[in-house]
């Protein structure tokens, strides 16, 4: 007998490779229930071979699941969180509104896989920021290896993690360079995306931060150890799907990039492609739609002890946002965590 899973927020960008990655990962489940606002009613979602209608996310009766995959933002994540969590269906929530709250685990299966555990005091977890989850998967085994002091990030990311109309901003924008009339003005972003990068994503912080940068010190605290300093920009490019990651990390102890180069060799989740040669690096085209973390560039860094410095890249909307949700399922059912009998 398999599992009950629903998607809320199944029209997104985030839901439907929920959908996808269950269909492709051969999730076991009995029904895949689509769930979105009532204004989405009617709508059809692509599961596998099969067409589902949304229901309403009113009406739905959550009780009747046994996982909750949700990528709807945080408001609907504040409300329906605790009201779903309280039927006895997990929640696996994708917005960073539970992120932060110390009783509910926010998990990378590779990284932390033991703190998916601690759902049962909300019945919530979290699924971290697209930028973080890709990161994390690639420190973790070089921190086990040399313990990391400190990282300077940089990432350049796709347009998809603001959305779908953050996509077509980018592609009629792109489209209206060429045509006189039909020039596209900047709505979704701050200023043109189209040949451009924006060195800003979500809001401004008092520190001169931005939100999504304070989120990538936060969480890799939270996930891999509290005792790493971060500091990160994070800039949007004219990039659809994909993030990419510049990342300089101190260690407390001596690895050379050749060790290096074999940890994330053996690590799961990372696909090294390192040829020191034109072409020998992935690119986020190349890691789209893809489940792998690649790392190319691995180099020593000579201007620091112990440093290393790595180009890490991932499909943002399956690492980053629903892989990660589907395998932080699949850890509970493999650890035989689910209270609720399947
Ligand atoms: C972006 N990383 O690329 C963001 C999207 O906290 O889950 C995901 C925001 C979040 O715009």
């Amino acid at each position: 007998m398999g599992y009950k899973v629903a998607v809320v927020g199944a029209t997104g960008n985030v839901g439907r490779e929920m959908m996808n990655v269950l269909a492709e990962r051969e999730f076991p489940a009995d029904e895949v229930y689509a769930i979105a606002s009532r204004r989405s009613l009617g709508t059809e979602v692509s599961f596998g071979d099969k067409t589902l209608k949304c229901h309403d996310i009113e009406q739905f009766d959550f009780s009747k699941a046994d996982f909750c995959l949700m990528s709807a933002g945080s408001t609907v994540a504040k409300e329906w969180g605790p009201r779903i969590a309280a039927t006895g269906c997990i929640v696996i929530d994708n917005s960073s509104y539970w992120r932060y709250d110390q009783d509910v685990p926010l998990i990378v299966p590779e990284v932390n896989a033991d703190a998916v555990a601690g759902y049962t005091k909300k019945n919530i977890i979290a699924n971290p920021n697209c930028s973080t989850a890709q990161l994390v998967v690639a420190l973790k085994p070089l921190h086990d290896a040399a313990t990391i002091k400190r990282v300077v990030v940089s990432t350049y990311q796709s347009v998809s993690g603001a959305g779908k109309e953050a996509m077509d901003e980018l592609w009629q924008q792109t489209k209206g360079m060429y045509v006189p009339g039909a020039e596209v003005e900047a709505k979704k972003f701050t200023k043109q995306i189209a040949f451009n990068c924006i060195p800003h994503i979500d809001v401004f912080m008092e520190d001169g931060y931005t939100k999504e940068e304070w989120k990538m010190l936060a969480e890799t605290k939270k996930i891999l150890d509290p005792k790493i300093k971060l500091t990160a920009t994070c800039v949007r490019v004219p990039v659809f799907v994909g993030h990419s990651e510049a990342v300089t990390i101190e260690f407390e102890n001596p690895i050379s990039a050749e060790e290096a180069r074999a940890i994330l060799r053996e690590a799961p989740g990372i696909m090294v492609v390192d040829k020191r040669e034109p072409g020998g690096y992935v690119t986020p085209v190349e890691a789209a739609g893809e489940f792998a973390t690649y790392v190319s560039r691995i180099r020593e860094d000579a201007t620091v002890e112990n440093g290393l410095q790595l180009w890490i890249v991932s499909d943002n909307l399956l690492k980053g946002a629903a892989l990660n949700t589907v395998q932080i399922a699949e850890t509970i059912i493999s650890r035989g965590l689910l209270s609720k009998a399947a």
